[in-house]
C-alpha cells in the first residue's frame, strides 16, 4: 500500500548536514559544482530521511550508484516527478520541486554519495562548554517555583524550550538551546532538564538557578534525536547519553558537565540479512531502572544495546537482536520491560531489563508510533500498554501482566478505533481515567486540530472529540494539536497547538477530570511548541 499523506510529513522533515565534498563517479552525467552543493542540499533535506545519508536504504529503496546507473536520468526523473506507489513521494507534481531541482537530482544520484564529515572526540571536547561549574551551583531551588512540576516545552523553530511553572502556567523562562529540540529528559534528582537539539547539540538545564539556565553544552555530531540519564539507584545524576543520526554513534558524558568520556559506533550488522550497514542511527535511549543500564534503539540494523555504565572503560554491552527500524518506546507500569516500536517492522519488541532477553515481537499493524506509550489497568486483560499508529486508526493495547495475567502477556488483547492514521502519541497517568490520542499528521484539520478520549473503564463507548486548536482561539494556521503531557499530579493534561513559524500557536491545558479548557498559554514567544515534558512524570517515567 502507498504510504499516507501523515506518514510522508513524518518522514520527509529536514536533515541540517552540509560539508560533503563534491565527488566525480565514473559512468555518472556531468554536473556543475553549485548543481551538487544543491543536490546535495536538497538530498539532505527531502531524501536522506527514508534512503540514508549513504543512500544504503532504510524505509526507502537503495540508491547507490550501480542501481542509479543502470536506471538512468530519464527514468529517475520520472520516479521524482510522479513519485510510486510503494510510497515515494510525488515531489514534481505536488509542486514541492522544480523541473530543474528534479533533473538535478537524477544527475546527481548518479554519482556517489558525497560523505559527510565525522564528528569525533577532538570536535566534541572542543564544543564543549560549562558556563557554571557543579561547585558554584546552588545547593537548593533559589525560587518558589515548584521544581517537580515544571515543565520544559520544546520551541521548535525558535530554537528555545520555555521552562513553564506547572502550577501557575508561568513562563519561568526562554533558554536559548540547539535548533529544533526534539526532546528533553529530565535528570533523577530532578534537577536538571537535558535537551538534544536536530543539530545534536545537548544543553543541560539547571531548574535550581533563578531563573534556570544553562549550566553546560556540548554538540556530540552533525544530527540527533536522543538525549538520556542514568536512572539506577546510586547513579543519580551521574551519567549522561546522547545517541545521534549522524555520525552513527552514541556517547556517555559526565552527568554534572557533559564531559564526554567515550563514543561507541553504532555501525554494523542488521539483524534480519545481517549485512553491514553503514550508519545505522541511534533512536530512543532509556535509563535502565533494573541495572546501571542505557538501552538503545540502533533504527537500521534493529539491535537493541544494553549499555551497562558501571565502568565505562571496560564497557559491556548486551546486544539484542529485535526487528530492523526500531524508532520510540517506554517502559511498562512495572519499570522491567521496554515496550518499543519497530515501526516499519510494524513489531512491538518487548525487552526484559532485567533479565537482559528479547521477551516477545509483538505484530502491530502499519506503523506503530508510541511516543513513550501509556499504561492503564484494563477492566478486563489488568495491565496494558497501548499504541497508536501512523498509518491507520488502530489504538493497540498489549497485555504486560505475566505474573497475574500470563494468558495475556505480550499479547494484543484489543484494538480501539481512533480518529483516524497520522498519530504521533498517545498518553494516560495513573490518577486519570482518560486516554487521550492524538492525529496531528492526519491530512483533515477536522481531525489533526483535534484530540480523542477514551474513558479507560468503558471503552466500548468510543471517544469523544475535544476541539483543541479551537479552543486556543488563535489565527490561521495549520494548528496541528500534538503530544499530551501530564503534570505531575494527572488532574490537567497540556497541548500543543502547533503551527508555522510565522503564525501564532500555543499550549493548552485541560482538565482531565471534567474534560473541559482550563488555561491557554500563548503569545508571542511560544513560536511551534512540540514535546512538553513535565519534570516529575518524565524522570519517573509515568505514562
Ligand atoms: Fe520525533 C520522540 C525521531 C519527527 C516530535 N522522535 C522521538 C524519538 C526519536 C524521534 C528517535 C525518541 C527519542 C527518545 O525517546 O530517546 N522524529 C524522529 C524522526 O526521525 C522523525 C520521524 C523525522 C525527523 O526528521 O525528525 C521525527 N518528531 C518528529 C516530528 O515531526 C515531531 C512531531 C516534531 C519535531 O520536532 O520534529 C516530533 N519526537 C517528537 C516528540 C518526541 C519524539 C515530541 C518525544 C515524545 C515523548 O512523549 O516522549
Amino acid at each position: 500500500p502507498g504510504a499516507t499523506e501523515g506518514e510522508m510529513a513524518y518522514r520527509g522533515s529536514p536533515s541540517p548536514i552540509e560539508g560533503g565534498k563534491q565527488v566525480v563517479t565514473p559512468g555518472a552525467p556531468a554536473m556543475t559544482e553549485a548543481e551538487f552543493e544543491r543536490s546535495q542540499q536538497i538530498y539532505f533535506e527531502r531524501c536522506a530521511g527514508c534512503h540514508g545519508v549513504l543512500r544504503k536504504g532504510a524505509t526507502g529503496k537503495p540508491l547507490t550508484t550501480d542501481i542509479t546507473q543502470e536506471k538512468g536520468t530519464e527514468y529517475l526523473k520520472a520516479l521524482i516527478n510522479f513519485g510510486s506507489p510503494a510510497g515515494m513521494p510525488n515531489w514534481g507534481t505536488s509542486g514541492e520541486l522544480t523541473d530543474e531541482e528534479i533533473d538535478m537530482l537524477a544527475r546527481f544520484l548518479q554519482h556517489d554519495p558525497p560523505q559527510p564529515p565525522e564528528w569525533g572526540m577532538p570536535e566534541m571536547q572542543e564544543s564543549w562548554v560549562v558556563h557554571v561549574a557543579p561547585e558554584d551551583r546552588p545547593e537548593s531551588p533559589q525560587h518558589d517555583y515548584n521544581v517537580d512540576n515544571m515543565f520544559a516545552v520544546t520551541l521548535r523553530d525558535a530554537g528555545e524550550v520555555a521552562i513553564i511553572d506547572g502550577d501557575s502556567k508561568e513562563v519561568i523562562s526562554y533558554v536559548p538551546t540547539g535548533y529544533a529540540v526534539h526532546i528533553s529528559r529530565a535528570s533523577s534528582s530532578g534537577r536538571y532538564f537535558a535537551t538534544i537539539g536536530r543539530d545534536a547539540k545537548v544543553d543541560l538545564i539547571d531548574l535550581y538557578m533563578n531563573p534556570p539556565q544553562v549550566v553546560a553544552e556540548i554538540k556530540i555530531g552533525m544530527e540527533a534525536r536522543s538525549v538520556e540519564n542514568s536512572r539506577y539507584e546510586g547513579y543519580e545524576d551521574e551519567i549522561a547519553i546522547a545517541g545521534a543520526y549522524w555520525p552513527p554513534h552514541y556517547v556517555l558524558m559526565d552527568g554534572q558537565t557533559l564531559e564526554p568520556r567515550k563514543i561507541v559506533s553504532t555501525r554494523g550488522m542488521t539483524v534480519d540479512t545481517q549485512e553491514y550497514h553503514p550508519e545505522p542511527r541511534v533512536a530512543a535511549i532509556v535509563g535502565s531502572h533494573q541495572h546501571p543500564e542505557f538501552i538503545i534503539n540502533v533504527k537500521e540494523t534493529g539491535q537493541i544495546l544494553l549499555v551497562n555504565y558501571e565502568d565505562i572503560d571496560n564497557l559491556q554491552v548486551t546486544t539484542i537482536g529485535a526487528a530492523p527500524f526500531l524508532h520510540d518506546g517506554g517502559w511498562d507500569a512495572s519499570g522491567r520491560y521496554f515496550m518499543t516500536a519497530a515501526n516499519e517492522s510494524d513489531r512491538i519488541a518487548v525487552v526484559d531489563a532485567k533479565d537482559r532477553e528479547l521477551e516477545a515481537l509483538v505484530p502491530v499493524e502499519r506503523i506503530p508510533h508510541p511516543g513513550r506509550g501509556a499504561n492503564f489497568v484494563h477492566p478486563e486483560y489488568g495491565p496494558v500498554w497501548g499504541t497508536s499508529a501512523l498509518g491507520n486508526a488502530n489504538i493497540t493495547l498489549i497485555g504486560t501482566d505475566p505474573d497475574n495475567h500470563p494468558e495475556h502477556a505480550f499479547q494484543v488483547v484489543e484494538i480501539l478505533e481512533g480518529q483516524g492514521g497520522g498519530s504521533l502519541f498517545i498518553k494516560t497517568h495513573p490518577e486519570s481515567d482518560n486516554l487521550w490520542v492524538d492525529t496531528p499528521l492526519h491530512p483533515e484539520a477536522e481531525k489533526s486540530q483535534t484530540v480523542a478520549v477514551f474513558d479507560i473503564n468503558n471503552l466500548d463507548a468510543g471517544y469523544e472529540v475535544l476541539p483543541i486548536a479551537e479552543w486556543a482561539d488563535l489565527g490561521p494556521g495549520p494548528k496541528r494539536v500534538v503530544q499530551p503531557e501530564y503534570n505531575m499530579a494527572g488532574d490537567e493534561v497540556w497541548f500543543s497547538v502547533w503551527s508555522g513559524m510565522e503564525e501564532e500557536s500555543a499550549i493548552v491545558v485541560v482538565d482531565d477530570k471534567t474534560r473541559e479548557l482550563k488555561h491557554v498559554i500563548k503569545g508571542e514567544r511560544i513560536i511551534t511548541p512540540t514535546g512538553k515534558f513535565n519534570n516529575y512524570n518524565t524522570r519517573k517515567d509515568i505514562y
